[in-house]
């Protein structure tokens, strides 16, 4: 009886509130950027999920976009996965690469015809790699009817104005305005590399919040096995920033070790989970991990505290962790279980840097899959990676993320599912749940006083509430009739 006598309670969000306390904070000047792994900071503390019906590339650039960060999930060939990657990378990348030139000895009817064919208003002509001059829909219109077969570079504007790989963007636009020109090549020693155009370079100044890495490309991470070193490399090489080792309990010395031989072999950040007690922190942060993620059993499609009894609350599970990772100066992040700001707040007071969320962004837009309609309204499929239909669909990641045993043919095997299958509802763009998410903890650390993440750690008081406090806290006593868009009741 020891056993029960002495265990330790655990709490979740719905066990505790936080206590409002006397604040200059407008919600409005909170400052939401944290800490995601050892080298990078991103400007919102929210991460998606990667599941095969949260995180492709769409999600991570819409996440990026807004100063969050996308995990793309690993329920696919290393090769989709590197692709995923690329998509994301060159949708940031404000540097068109693959720049399409002409000779100076083509003709300005060919000139045309690929202007035409690619809807672009100009290319740079090159001899050997060297750029000698650009020529544009302006050059060649006077000219195209009278002489087609004239040569590029007797029309061409030879005296090229060029930026190199270093120029920022507002330096490229200053550059373009006082030159008037729309497209500004990329060089390197006269050799061209990229293309810069006015257009993009305007439109990056809709998401001043973005996550971006070195190069002014988004920020993306990707999920590999705990024994996949081959795919951690290569996602490593394809420019992830950072690498999650995805696992559903990392707390086991031949993960931790071969986490170290990851570390070795690659230049992103790694971080590491799930985990759920304070010793699993300081055993993983042996292996100097760059960060780490929590939850076991918490996520709305996971039946691992039923189907194997085992957990911990996740307000606890993160408490525990991060009390011991901040001495370690290592972020930790919050994965699972998620349901509203609320929840996100609460997560950051207790020492969460970040969170991760499944079945809020997947009813998005930009999740993977299709829309169902399902008496007269849309859904999204959402499914546990534990699930049998995620375990025997894609490359049956799952599996080694549950640690089951294949023997034989995929169809054949006998799987002991942890998670679910189903749908949530259709919540258009992901960037109003975004929003919403944002709006809902500035406004709670607005009530707590406290200016930023560090801030609420340090100042974020609890008041334990029973069960009916909880009722009280939830709209109560009457038919909602106007679903507000951060309180969902379907
Ligand atoms: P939620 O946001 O509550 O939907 O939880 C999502 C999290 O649940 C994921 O980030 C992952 O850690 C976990 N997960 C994914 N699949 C399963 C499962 O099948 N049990 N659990």
């Amino acid at each position: 009886s020891e056993k029960l006598n002495n265990a330790p309670m655990g709490y979740t969000f719905d066990d505790f509130l936080m206590l409002p306390s006397v604040s200059s904070v407008e919600p409005k000047d909170v400052k939401t950027t944290t800490q995601i792994s050892r080298n990078y900071r991103i400007n919102i503390p929210i991460i998606s999920s990667a599941m095969d019906t949260v995180t492709e590339a769409e999600m991570a650039i819409a996440l990026a976009q807004e100063g969050g960060l996308g995990i793309i999930h690993r329920n696919m060939t290393i090769n989709e996965q590197i692709n995923e990657i690329k998509k994301v990378k060159r949708s940031g990348d404000l540097t068109i690469r693959d720049v399409i030139t002409i000779s100076p000895d083509a003709s300005i009817k060919e000139a045309q015809e690929i202007m035409d064919e690619e809807e672009i208003s100009g290319l740079p002509v090159v001899e050997e790699g060297i750029v000698v001059g650009i020529i544009s829909r302006r050059d060649v219109k006077p000219i195209i009817n009278s002489d087609p077969q004239g040569k590029v570079s007797d029309i061409m504007t030879e005296d090229v104005v060029t930026v190199s790989e270093s120029t920022t963007p507002e330096e490229a636009l200053d550059i373009a305005y006082e030159n008037k020109v729309e497209r500004l090549p990329v060089v390197d020693d006269g050799v061209i590399v990229g293309i810069l155009t006015m257009r993009d370079i305007l439109e990056r100044k809709n998401f001043p919040n973005a996550s971006r890495d070195g190069k002014g490309r988004f920020l993306v991470a990707a999920a590999t096995g705990p024994f996949d070193l081959e795919r951690a490399m290569a996602l490593d090489d394809a420019g992830a920033d950072i690498i999650a080792i995805d696992c559903a309990h990392a707390h086991k010395p031949s993960i931790i070790n071969f986490a170290k031989t990851m570390k070795d072999n690659i230049d992103a950040d790694l971080i590491m989970g799930n985990i759920a007690t304070s010793q699993a922190a300081e055993d993983l942060l042996a292996a100097e991990v760059d960060g780490l993620k929590v939850g076991i059993g918490p996520g709305s499609i996971c039946t691992t505290r039923i189907i194997a009894g085992v957990g911990v609350p996740q307000l606890t599970a993160i408490s525990s962790v991060a009390d011991v990772a901040k001495e370690y100066e290592i972020p930790v992040i919050a994965d699972g279980g998620i349901r509203y700001s609320g929840d996100v707040a609460k997560a950051l007071a207790v020492g969460a840097d970040a969170v991760m969320l499944g079945s809020l962004l997947a009813g998005t837009h930009e999740s993977p899959g299709d829309i169902v309609i399902m008496n007269g309204r849309k859904f999204k499929q959402y499914r546990g990676m534990g699930s049998l239909g995620a375990m025997t669909g894609g490359v049956g990641a799952g599996t080694d993320r549950y640690f089951q045993e294949v023997k034989g043919p995929m169809k054949h095997a006998k799987l002991v599912p942890e998670g679910v299958e189903g749908v949530v509802p259709y919540k258009g763009p992901a960037n109003e749940i975004l929003f919403q998410l944002i709006g809902g903890i500035k406004a709670s650390f607005g009530y707590c006083g406290a200016i930023d993440i560090k801030d609420m750690q340090k100042k974020a008081k609890f008041v334990r509430i029973t069960s009916s406090g909880m009722t009280e806290s939830h709209p109560h006593d009457l038919t909602i009739t106007n679903e507000s868009p951060n309180y969902p009741t379907t």
